[in-house]
């Protein structure tokens, strides 16, 4: 009920921001080159996915990084992602954030545009090219198809690390039980094709315990920033008994940078549950045809991803 009056309200706010709509697409038309824009909520996974993103930034460009609530509220993910930006020296990269007003030191990265407003923006300017990659909650995206009916249609596709395809015993997963509401909209009515990177894929590609002190080392400047953002961090993952050191949102980056990785796959119609009582964030199978299946990422290389992290704290 939370989740559905803050969207609610943040609807009402963006549309009075906004003004008015132009014309579904922009005139000006680019090559389809696959453009990247992200979607986070600043956690420790997100600085990782980031990481191995903005080490790939020459072959696959980022237009810009949006933030939210999450993890950690919007202004310590700004924080964070700024943070990010100045250790792999991409300072140039945008950060549009959500609403609100807030002042950094290094000034003109922030743009004071709304997220929904610039992620709607930007699909207009790219249409067709952009990947848009969601690592927090959906309600930045939620937000923009609700103010731009065209939004989804001109993006090239979305991928979402969320949901949770097991059924209630998995336990719910934090973006989607975040705003349930926003995740089902997204999963509900997007035009675009839709991938999800659910809970149990991260689960199970973790980085093995054995593998992770010797990471944790690594002598270079990701290395060192890895090894203190997950110094404590591990420590409570292993003491509650997860199978590995679990790096979520860097398996969606991983995904979204090399397809092949996906070793597995399912083609469902999918909604998320946010009415019900104790289970607000579920992600449910309908038994319809009548609608677009979501592409759920089942499983990945695990190897692959190993290899990736490891060549990703190597590489700066
Ligand atoms: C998984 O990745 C590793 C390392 O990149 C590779 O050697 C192996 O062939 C891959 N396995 C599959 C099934 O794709
Ligand atoms: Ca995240």
């Amino acid at each position: 009920m939370y989740s559905t009056m803050k969207l609610a309200f943040l609807v009402t706010f963006v549309a009075v921001l906004q003004g008015g709509l132009s014309s579904p697409l922009s005139t000006e038309t680019l090559q389809p080159t696959k453009f990247l824009v992200v979607d986070t909520d600043g956690g420790i996974d997100d600085t990782l996915a980031l990481l191995l993103l903005l080490q790939n930034y020459d072959k696959t460009p980022i237009l810009s990084i949006t933030c939210l609530f999450g993890n950690t509220d919007r202004r310590q993910a700004c924080d964070n992602v700024l943070r990010i930006l100045a250790l792999a020296d991409r300072q140039g990269v945008t950060i549009l954030y959500f609403v609100g007003s807030y002042q950094t030191n290094s000034g003109q990265q922030f743009s004071r545009i709304p997220a929904a407003l610039a992620l709607s923006k930007l699909s207009r300017q790219y249409p067709g090219a952009i990947t848009l990659l969601a690592l927090g909650p959906l309600t930045n995206l939620a937000l923009a198809h609700r103010i731009d009916p065209y939004f989804t249609h001109n993006l090239r596709e979305i991928v979402i690390l969320g949901g949770n395809y097991n059924g209630i015993l998995t336990g719910i997963e934090f973006n989607f039980e975040e705003d349930p509401l926003a995740a089902n909209i997204i999963l509900t009515e997007a035009a675009c094709p839709v991938t999800l990177v659910p809970l149990e894929t991260t689960t199970k590609n973790g980085i093995p315990w054995d593998l992770y002190p010797e990471l944790a080392k690594t002598d270079t400047r990701f290395g060192h920033f890895f090894g203190r953002v997950s110094e404590v961090q591990h420590i409570r993952e292993r003491q509650r008994g997860d199978p590995t050191y679990i790096v979520y949102d860097f398996v969606a980056a991983a995904v979204v940078l090399h397809p092949d990785i996906v070793t597995a796959e399912e083609k469902r119609v999918l909604a998320v549950e946010y009415e019900r009582q104790f289970t607000p964030g579920t992600t449910v199978v309908l038994d319809t045809m009548e609608r677009k299946p979501v592409r759920i990422v089942t499983d990945v290389n695990g190897t692959a991803i190993v290899e990736l992290f490891r060549r990703m704290l190597n590489s700066m």
